[in-house]
């Protein structure tokens, strides 16, 4: 039999030295065999999923690196930290507070791609981040980042949980793959009792219709009404079951300069409910934020200045009762009504 260029094997230690030349925190590397389909499927299911039809889409491809990379053989898992100081007030999560992180992982994916193709000029990729076709997490558990906690997300011993995720697989094996990490959570169950709305099904699996980040980033919607009460001091985003995480330690080191706050994630829900169009176009720009909409930014402010029941913001509340958008009227209307609300116990 003659040997093809996909029988040829990369050297770990220079794949890795690779990722880490182009500036990602942590690098993996996992064997690139099919994932059991009962996690995925039974989520989807459960209609935990809630809209988002693109994850009942190629289901297949998700749970097999060789249906979307003919000849798969390694998943190179990579995160970048972002974590933000604790004293930092934002309505916005932590990962979405500065520059959209998934430029920072498509600029150095891009030169990862130009440093492997240096090791081996034939070799073949698919890269992925966030709304592509892979399990980024079980990915990033395989090759021995970090585990998968009882709060659905990727704790890393160095980093703790404050990482954004993605994947590269490559049609070359490696002379050696790391372990897969054990899963650390113990008897801890502090994310899932803190969570503001209830949104775990079970431990490590997230019911989205009832996840504020979901409802916040997601749903174009109108936002359920058991469901608003969890946007008190949130606009965009949800860090509760993060924030509780014993991982999540004070001295884990702040992430880099391009994610430090933007002015958008510095103002009030009554500043950003507020905001005209161009304004928010202009503050958003570069922002994962994007990804709202000018309407969604509004909406979520509504609900927020609505379930603080902020009385200082009325003025604006009661000028987007009349809005063109039905979504931020109804909103409004729902926060006046909040604001109205006859206080109870003095
Ligand atoms: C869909 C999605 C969402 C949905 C659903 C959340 C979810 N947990 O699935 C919504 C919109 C709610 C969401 C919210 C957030 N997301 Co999101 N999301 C995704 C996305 C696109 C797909 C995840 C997925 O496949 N879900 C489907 C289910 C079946 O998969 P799963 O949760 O991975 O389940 C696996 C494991 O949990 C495990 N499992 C199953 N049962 C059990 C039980 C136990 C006990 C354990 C330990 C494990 C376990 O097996 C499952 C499948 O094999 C990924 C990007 C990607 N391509 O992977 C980002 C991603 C997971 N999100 C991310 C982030 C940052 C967030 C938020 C923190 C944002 C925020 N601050 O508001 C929140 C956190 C909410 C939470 N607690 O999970 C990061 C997570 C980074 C990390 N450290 O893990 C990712 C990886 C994006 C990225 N590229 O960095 N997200
Ligand atoms: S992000 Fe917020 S709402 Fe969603 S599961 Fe975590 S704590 Fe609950
Ligand atoms: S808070 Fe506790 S249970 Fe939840 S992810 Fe962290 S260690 Fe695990």
């Amino acid at each position: 039999m003659t040997a093809t260029a996909s029988d040829r094997v990369l050297s770990a230690e220079m794949v890795r030295a690779a990722g880490r030349a182009t500036r990602f925190g942590l690098v993996g590397l996992a064997p690139a065999q099919p994932l059991d389909p009962a996690p995925l499927t039974d989520w989807l299911r459960a209609g935990h999923a809630a809209d988002m039809d693109w994850m009942h889409r190629r289901q297949e491809e998700r749970l097999d690196p060789g249906r979307v990379l003919a000849g798969a053989r390694t998943v190179v898992a990579l995160a970048i930290p972002y974590r933000r100081p604790a004293t930092e007030r934002s309505r916005v999560a932590s990962y979405a507070r500065g520059r959209d992180y998934h430029y920072a992982h498509r600029d150095r994916m891009r030169a990862l791609r130009q440093q492997l193709l240096l090791l081996d000029p034939t070799l073949e990729t698919y890269a992925c981040v966030d709304t592509g076709v892979a399990m980024e997490k079980v990915w990033a558990e395989r090759a021995g980042l970090g585990f998968i906690g009882k709060n659905g997300l990727l704790i890393t011993p160095e980093f703790g949980s404050w990482v954004t995720l993605s994947v590269m697989f490559l049609d070359r094996a490696v002379d050696r793959y790391d372990a897969p990490h054990a899963r650390l959570c113990g008897d801890c169950t502090k994310c899932l009792g803190a969570c503001p709305t209830g949104a775990f099904a079970a431990p490590g699996v997230v019911d989205a219709r009832r996840c504020v980040a979901y409802q916040s980033i997601e749903n174009r919607g109108s936002v359920p009404e058991p469901i608003r009460k969890g946007f008190v001091a949130r606009v965009f985003g949800c860090d509760v079951c993060q924030d509780v995480c014993p991982f999540n330690r004070d001295d884990i080191p702040v992430g880099d300069r391009r994610f430090e706050p933007r002015p958008l994630a510095a103002l009030t829900p009554a500043q950003m409910a507020g905001l005209t169009g161009e304004e928010f176009g202009r503050l958003a720009a570069g922002m994962a934020v994007v990804r709202t909409q000018y309407d969604g930014l509004r909406r979520n402010a509504l609900l927020s200045i609505g379930a603080a029941r902020d009385r200082s913001a009325r003025a604006i509340v009661e000028r987007l009762v009349h809005d063109d958008s039905a979504v931020v009227s109804e909103a409004a209307a729902w926060a006046l009504g909040q604001i109205d609300r006859p206080r109870t116990g003095g």
